[in-house]
């Protein structure tokens, strides 16, 4: 059995349930192990990348791997695609299984596991990697979307840092009734309103319901002529985020296009901050993605700047809302 480096921190991927779970999980190891109440951090992609480490030792979940994390101390535990081999931290990695699943099995090796976590662990894990053939996909998706709905602390809060208290709870209804009445009204609208980026990209205006299954299922069906399908979600701060989706393994390469990245067919990207409506995000992409475009590198700094310059001024004062609920 491996022996952890205590951690002074435990960091997580806060956009979804897959980062909670291993979070929660991870935080108890840490108390069996150490004795005591270690910190839980939890970030998106793009805040994640500013965080600044002055911390001696980590535990990292469902954060891709990379030189930056690759430290003395240091233990990570991740599933997406990476090409940085850990030379200083230990590094428990497997694109075939969710962090949450990865961290229970640490879990397990260090002696705790319970029947109710099997259970949470395996609906999270057919979530996140999407496993449409399990039986419990359906339900599965509507733990998942506990996190999306309610977000990552409120959850914690509500479920009192317990993960087993995610079982069976009572909000999974009001997940269940989203679903049936949500998803078909989202699908047909979505539908009708897609809108072609590149011969074989389209990306899918969302209205209600839950965009990743409602994505998926128009791929699933082969619905439109498109191999790859984008959403766009504005945060906050107003930036826009991309989420694709593929069947062929063109998600990634796209979004490595777009600077971006995560999984082979489920990946995502943060436009530009001068790209702030739909119709300019629409623009944007069609220049990045039409198959004249470079190859995506330090120099698209200036097809970014190219794109500005073509923006024309109505065209960037016509804003439109951005609807959607997805962060990949
Ligand atoms: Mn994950």
């Amino acid at each position: 059995m491996q022996s952890l480096p205590k951690p002074e921190i435990i960091f997580t991927h806060e956009s979804d349930l897959d980062g909670l779970i291993s979070g929660l999980l991870l935080k108890r190891l840490a108390q069996k192990l150490f004795g005591e109440e270690i910190p839980l951090e939890a970030y998106h992609n793009q805040s994640w990348r500013q965080r600044a480490f002055h911390e001696k030792s980590a535990w990292v979940a469902d954060m891709t791997f990379e030189t930056r994390l690759d430290r003395v101390n240091w233990l990570v535990i991740d599933h997406h695609a990476t090409d940085v081999v850990a030379q200083d931290a230990v590094l428990v990695h497997d694109t075939g299984k969710s962090a949450g699943l990865l961290c229970y099995e640490l879990c397990k090796e260090h002696g705790f596991e319970s029947p109710a976590l099997d259970r949470l662990v395996h609906l999270s894990n057919v979530a996140d990697l999407f496993l449409e053939k399990d039986p419990d996909f359906d339900l599965a998706n509507d733990y998942a979307n506990l996190v999306k709905t309610y977000q990552f602390w409120n959850l914690i809060e509500l479920i009192q840092r317990n993960p087993e208290q995610l079982l069976d709870h009572p909000l999974l209804e009001v997940m269940a009734v989203k679903r049936r009445v949500e998803d078909p009204l989202g699908y047909a609208w979505s539908l009708s309103n897609i809108t072609e980026l590149s011969p074989y990209v389209g990306f899918v205006d969302t209205m209600v319901g839950n965009i990743n299954l409602i994505v998926h299922q128009l791929l699933e069906t082969a619905a439109t002529p498109y191999s790859a399908l984008l959403t766009l979600f504005r945060k906050a701060n107003g930036t826009i985020i991309v989420s694709v989706r593929s069947r062929n393994g063109d998600a990634l390469r796209i979004a490595e296009k777009l600077h971006g990245g995560g999984h082979a067919n489920a990946s995502g990207a943060t436009l530009p901050r001068s790209v702030q409506s739909v119709s300019e995000a629409v623009r944007y992409l069609r220049h990045i993605l039409s198959p004249a475009a470079p190859a995506a590198g330090p120099s698209n700094e200036s097809l970014e700047n190219a794109f500005d310059s073509v923006a024309s001024r109505s065209e960037r004062n016509r804003r439109k809302e951005i609807r959607g609920n997805f962060d990949s």
